[in-house]
């Protein structure tokens, strides 16, 4: 897989890519993520990249001119153009089903924004999808890109090391895509850790009970903590 990522602050990814599985992924050519800045396209001498809103109100709005031509100049770089993607507060809720959609791809082309938001005949212009990480208000779009770029990339054909912990995680187990459980809980040693206990079962060795007290406990924790999962509910959607 190739990943862009158009944004006017490259220098963010640095850090969030260059460590465990995203980077070593990199590096075994499972994916490459290329990172280009938007003002790098700027027109004029001052290299703006925004200005104040038509008819309007507060804060900036993105130029469609510099963006649209960093756009044209990396969609060259590999083509066909793969799915291009728009993070804004207004996108579709991203979640572990898209993420799963969006790692079955060649290429992602990921737009990060800064200011109030994008010129619309941006996202017209380039017939954009528009994802969101969730309902709170972040200073730019460049976090949920590394959140949607994390969550996609592990997901790739030997991303992680143990094969297994990717189909086991919270969010994709359970009996559908709509109703996962969360995960029964964990220990290692020491078996007494200031007075608290490994429950006795997870000593036994009797698989089959482990197996069935793990079930139990991660619908039970389910139950407590996210009854929406159960009820087939999106919290981040408000039920919808
Ligand atoms: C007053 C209108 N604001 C929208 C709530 C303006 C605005 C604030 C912050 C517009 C953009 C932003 C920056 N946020 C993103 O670019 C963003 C985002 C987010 O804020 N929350 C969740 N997902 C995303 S994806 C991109």
């Amino acid at each position: 897989m190739r990943i862009d990522i158009l944004t006017l602050f490259p220098e963010m990814f640095e850090s969030p890519l260059n460590y465990s599985i995203l980077k070593r992924a990199q590096e075994q050519g499972i994916v490459a993520v290329a990172v280009t800045n938007i003002r790098d396209f700027a027109a004029d001498r001052y290299r703006n990249v925004d200005d104040t809103p038509a008819g309007g109100g507060p804060g900036w709005v993105m130029w469609p001119g510099p963006l649209l031509d960093c756009f044209e100049h990396v969609e060259k770089l590999a083509p066909p153009r793969g799915r291009v993607i728009l993070l804004t507060p207004q996108g579709v809720p991203f979640n572990q089903a898209k993420a799963r959609e969006l790692a079955a791809e060649d290429r992602l082309i990921l737009i990060a924004g800064r200011y109030e938001g994008f010129d619309e005949r941006i996202r017209v212009g380039l017939n954009a999808e528009q994802l969101s990480i969730g309902d709170y208000v972040l200073n730019g779009g460049e976090l949920a890109a590394m959140v949607v770029v994390d969550a996609v990339v592990r997901l790739l054909p030997g991303a992680l090391g143990d094969e297994a912990s990717a189909t086991d995680d919270s969010f994709s187990v359970g009996a559908n895509n709509h109703s996962p459980l969360l995960e029964y809980p964990q220990y290692t040693r020491p078996e007494v850790f200031r007075g608290m206990k490994v429950p006795d079962i997870l000593l036994s060795g009797d698989h089959a009970k482990i197996a069935q007290w793990r079930r139990q406990q991660a619908l039970e924790r389910t139950k407590q903590w996210r009854p929406d999962l159960l009820k087939g509910e999106d919290p981040t959607t408000g039920g919808a």
